[in-house]
């Protein structure tokens, strides 16, 4: 019995014994600045005071860096040890202050679907980080539908500005009544069967004739003098560092683009025939000082298919809705190109800018950095870039290389290409 005993007095002092052991194992393996958080205690930036935080790895210590501002707000020094972090989250109760100056009567604007939600709030997040957070421009979206609470409310949160909501008037997303609707569908069958794309889409046509002579002319729009268009999935690449509509008023432009290309010609083929007619038909309205050799190699005999990229521009208003605008958007109109062929809203407006206006109411914002699929329009200059802070691949940007109609517009104007142009042709 005695000798039982002894036996599980053994055990039991093993086993407090192993106990005792893995404790310490387990204890003296954390690292020391752990062992706040281990014993409950608050996280803290304690610094160093004795020689055994030395063994702190050197991670570690650098990951959780003290914060800067160490002194509390009265100016006293506090010792080192009680100096703890503030781990409450701050909460971003402010926007970024206002850019100081006047602001233009000038808007973004968006037709979308609300379908197309999630990709302008995208865009919407990139204009605003960019920009418009300083400057606090309002927002007009259009649609041929009612626009949604959640895309209203989603937006609203997104913009700085004011938001405003409108629904397009159906004379203005509907076939004339001069087109006839059977040749029309015949066209969209063709086009269908040749896949040319969006050739057999009707809404898509509808949003060009709109983009071309309508958004400008929607009540919303009538209070503002200047615009900026803004399309779903579209990335800005640079800071923005000062306001472009500023720029714009100041320096007397109409009309601006970053990307430049060649037409898919199966979409235009009477296009420039219709402009011919009209030229004719208005010789008035044809600038003296135009840019006729951005859009034609014999003198306007023949359109060279180059127009300025529309899904991004920044224009004014006023001259989209001036009698030389209208004239011309009516008589493409009724040529009825947009239903018979699929005349698109680029080089609409193109046409127009590079006809109707003197030569430098047209600019090239070579700073602002911009994207929608496929192309890039990313700064030349790297001084230019790294200022901006730009995070856009210099070797994707679409300026110099061949199907770009960028080379031809400064030739035209006889501006100098920006240093490197070279290296990315
Ligand atoms: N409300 C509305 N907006 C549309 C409709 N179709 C296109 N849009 C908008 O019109 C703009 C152009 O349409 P996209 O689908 O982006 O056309 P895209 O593929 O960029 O066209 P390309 O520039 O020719 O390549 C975008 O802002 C769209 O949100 C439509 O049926 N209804
Ligand atoms: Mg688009």
């Amino acid at each position: 019995m005695a000798t039982g005993s002894t036996r599980y007095l053994r055990y039991i002092l093993f086993a407090v014994f192993g106990i005792a052991i893995l404790y310490f194992i387990s204890t003296s393996s954390l690292p020391s600045y752990a062992q706040p958080l281990t014993s409950g205690g608050k996280f803290s930036w304690d610094s160093p005071s004795d020689d055994s935080s030395s063994s702190k790895p050197k991670e570690a210590s650098d990951a959780v860096s003290p914060p800067k501002q160490s002194s509390p707000a009265s100016g006293e020094t506090r010792p080192l040890q009680s100096m703890t972090p503030n781990i409450t989250p701050a909460v971003p109760s402010e926007l970024s202050p206002p850019a100081p100056g006047e602001r233009v009567n000038a808007t973004f604007v968006t037709l979308a679907r609300n379908s197309d939600l999630w990709e302008i709030a995208r865009s919407i997040r990139q204009v605003e980080d960019r920009f418009n957070r300083n400057y606090n421009y309002d927002w007009v979206f259009l649609n041929d539908k009612p626009f949604d609470d959640q895309f209203k409310k989603i937006t609203s949160s997104l913009v700085s500005g004011k938001t405003h909501y409108g629904e397009i008037p159906t004379e203005h997303w509907s076939f004339p009544p001069w087109i006839d609707q059977k040749k029309a569908e015949a066209v969209r069958e063709d086009m269908r069967r040749r896949r040319i794309i969006y050739g057999d889409s009707i809404s898509y046509r509808h949003m060009c004739r709109f983009e071309s002579g309508f958004f400008f002319r929607h009540p919303l729009m009538q209070q503002f003098e200047y615009y900026w268009r803004v399309e779903p999935s579209v990335e800005l690449f640079c800071d923005v560092h000062y306001d472009p509509f500023r720029f714009m008023k100041d320096n007397k432009k109409k009309y601006s683009f970053v990307l430049s290309l060649y037409e898919y010609v199966e979409t235009i083929p009477t296009l420039w025939d219709s402009v011919k007619k009209f030229i004719k038909a208005h010789p008035e309205h044809i600038s003296p000082d135009n840019s006729m050799s951005f859009l034609s190699d014999d003198g306007g005999e023949t359109y060279n298919k180059c127009h300025f990229w529309s899904n991004f521009e920044i224009g004014n208003l006023d001259w989209l809705r001036s009698q030389a605008y209208q004239d011309f958007f009516e008589s493409l109109d009724k040529d009825g190109g947009f239903f018979y062929e699929r005349w698109g809203d680029a080089p609409v407006h193109s046409i127009a800018a590079a006809l109707l206006l003197r030569k430098e109411e047209i600019h090239f914002f070579n700073d602002i950095a911009y994207y929608h699929v496929p192309f890039t329009h990313c700064p030349t200059g790297e001084d230019l870039r790294l200022k901006l802070r730009c995070h856009c691949n210099p070797q994707d940007n679409f300026d110099w290389k061949g199907y770009s109609c960028t080379s031809r517009y400064f030739d035209l104007n006889k501006i100098a290409k920006p240093e490197g142009w070279m290296d990315q042709v």
